[in-house]
């Protein structure tokens, strides 16, 4: 099947870039001409303007060409806007004069107004631009038409805005019903661009991809919200699959940040990082119900996935066939000679109901690749319809790390990793046991309490008794933060949510002091962790123990003690609380209530190091235990 897209793909891509030349070649005329530079100036556009008036707030404009060309006359710092409306345009919007570091060209909407571009579902269609696609299955009806084997989809590379300069922002734009591309930053073509920043621009409707980057080197999308684009394809999915683009593609170009972005219900992929693609993060995002896939990295390395929501709401409409698509996927298809890429990071993200919510595949065809030093840590992946985590082909791994993350399905297959060297799992909590190179001594097994409820990112939640609490591996310079913004404990929860609850184990030797000779054991089956430390019952008087949290946040928080009970402990243990609010102390009975937390109390402790819980052995008779405290905020 890869094979197909693969080739289908390459066709579309190698079309591009000759259409793209074509369009430089056609700018040509628009920027040869001699402007004389006056100071940086504000024009305005309004759908009630003239284009022969001043473009002042007064007087403005009609089309928004006219500002821009304006405004590139005026120079750089120069910021055209637009008040709401409906701008229809026949040919695309062209930006082609640079701003400089600092005093950018600023194309923006009218503060509280919303100008919307439209290419009423029939621009730009350059004939060169022009590309169709033929239709093949049974008959689809859609919007009143009847589709039957043999019909052709026409559609346009061309885009209702082109952005070929440098230091340029778009911000609050809605731009829909091209009849090709929504807004084209960069080209196919040599020079470079570079400091593009489009933001709270609204993308929908279009008949091609909503938002294609190609040789831009920092570039910023912020805020930007796309929907049922690419909408050509929805007739394809339903039997020979033809072809779709992407929704947002990132070619070529480097050094970017996508974030506080929504891409949902396309008939594409809905991000893509593409061909040499590098140093560029996917952050704070929903990307959901797109039909052919959410995230997608082909050959681009060094890319960052933090803090996304990435899923399926269920809806059958965007289902890619019979069910839904992919959620975060890695393949380095074989076309074009890029290099494989590496150094991937996918961190702190919620998934759910995708078939895969992670997938790796090689089919072969490109030899060489694999996993190379990525890291996939701290994400929570609910329920995928079919292989919750897929790591198939390829040559052997490279330094790949995939821990501290939740791999909970109630159907479907768990995991289908195969069985090559180079992957590291290590602290995984899987809803059933694992074998192979999957499993890790360290796995939490089980349920791991996920809070759920109304869907939304609280759903991935903790509950304060999920066994995923701080049973993470320390990863703090990799994983610093939750999804949430969180500090990271150490040891951290596992999943995509750090749980407020600071647990320290007997084992965690940089927050727990001795004084006297305490001894290890592992022996009791009611023992927290791996072991817990007892006094040899001797010594009496001199020994103790001391559990310091770090605190992260000053709160009040409930101080919970887990010891492992039998009839040769001690009944009266020594317990102190040094908290924020001076000196709490009490003795517990080892011989009851073993094999679970016992509440202590609740005290307020500072951010740091100041509180702890001492455990003594003074004036007892029979074991004492030291095995574990924690600390749940309110
Ligand atoms: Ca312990």
């Amino acid at each position: 099947m890869m094979l197909t897209i693969s080739m289908k793909k390459r066709a579309l891509f190698v079309f591009s870039v000759i259409l793209a030349t074509l369009f430089e070649l056609i700018l040509v005329g628009f920027v040869n001409q001699t402007e004389v530079k006056a100071a940086a100036t504000t024009y305005y556009v309004a759908t009630t303007g003239n284009n022969t008036y001043p473009g002042t707030s007064s007087q403005p404009f009609a089309t928004i060409q006219k500002g821009i060309d304006m405004a590139g006359t005026a120079g750089p710092g120069s910021t055209v806007i637009v008040r709401g409306g409906t701008y229809n345009i026949t040919s695309p919007i062209m930006i082609t004069t640079s701003g400089t570091s600092g005093s950018p060209i600023t194309l923006m909407a009218y503060p509280g107004e919303t100008p919307v571009i439209s290419g009423q579902n029939t621009y730009p269609n350059h004939p060169l631009s022009l590309e169709t696609m033929t239709y093949t299955g049974i008959p689809v009806t859609n919007d009143g038409v009847t589709y039957t084997t043999g019909q052709q989809f026409t559609f346009s590379w061309g885009a209702l805005l082109s952005i070929t300069a440098n230091y340029i922002e778009i911000d609050g734009l809605e731009m829909k019903q091209s009849y090709g591309v929504g807004i084209y930053a960069g080209s196919a073509t040599t020079p470079r661009y570079h400091d593009i920043t489009i933001k709270n621009s609204r993308i929908h409707d279009n008949r091609n991809l909503a938002l294609l980057v190609e040789n831009v080197d920092h570039f910023t999308l912020d805020g930007n919200e796309m929907w049922e684009n690419a909408n050509y394809g929805r007739f394809s999915r339903l039997s020979s699959e033809m072809n779709w683009p992407l929704i947002l593609m990132i070619k070529n170009s480097s050094n970017g940040t996508i974030k506080n972005s929504k891409i949902y219900n396309n008939w594409g992929e809905g991000v893509g990082f593409w061909n040499d693609t590098h140093d560029v993060v996917l952050e704070d995002s929903s990307v959901y119900d797109n039909y052919a896939l959410e995230v997608y990295v082909d050959k681009a390395y060094d890319i960052t996935i933090q803090r996304n929501m990435i899923y399926k709401t269920g809806n059958p409409i965007y289902f890619r066939g019979t069910g839904p698509s992919m959620g975060i996927a890695i393949a380095d298809e074989p076309y074009l000679s890029y290099p494989a890429g590496h150094d991937r990071k996918i961190i702190n993200n919620f998934l759910i109901g995708n078939s895969q919510n992670f997938a790796y595949w090689n089919t072969g065809l490109a030899t060489g690749t694999s996993l190379n030093n990525d890291l996939i840590a701290g994400n929570t992946f609910i329920d995928a319809t079919n292989t919750n985590i897929s790591i198939t082909g390829g040559a052997n791994h490279v330094n790949t790390r995939i821990e501290n993350n939740i791999f909970k399905s109630s159907a479907g297959t768990l995991q289908n990793v195969d069985q090559k060297p180079g992957l590291v799992f290590s602290n995984n909590c899987w809803s059933s046991a694992v074998s192979g190179v999957a499993s890790n001594g360290n796995d939490v097994i089980g349920d791991p309490l996920l809070v759920g409820g109304t869907f939304g990112p609280d759903y991935f939640k903790l509950q304060t008794h999920s066994p995923c609490i701080a049973k993470g591996k320390n990863n703090v310079t990799d994983v610093a933060e939750d999804y949430f913004m969180n500090v990271r404990h150490n040891p951290p929860s596992i999943g995509g949510y750090e749980h407020p609850t600071v647990l320290v184990d007997n084992s965690d030797s940089t927050k727990v002091t001795k004084t006297g000779t305490w001894t290890a054991s592992s022996f009791s089956p009611q023992k927290y962790g791996t072991d817990y430390l007892h006094d040899g019952n001797a010594g009496k008087g001199s020994m103790s123990v001391t559990f310091t949290p770090a605190i992260v946040s000053s709160n009040t928080y409930d101080v919970y003690m887990w010891w492992n009970a039998d009839t040769n402990r001690a009944i009266n243990v020594p317990v102190t609380v040094n908290h924020a609010g001076g000196t709490y102390s009490t003795t517990v009975n080892q011989q009851a209530n073993g094999g679970q937390w016992n509440f202590i109390g609740s005290y307020t402790f500072h951010a740091g190091t100041s509180g702890n819980v001492v455990i003594s052995n003074t004036s007892t008779s029979g074991f004492v235990i030291a095995d574990a405290v924690k600390f749940v905020p309110h």
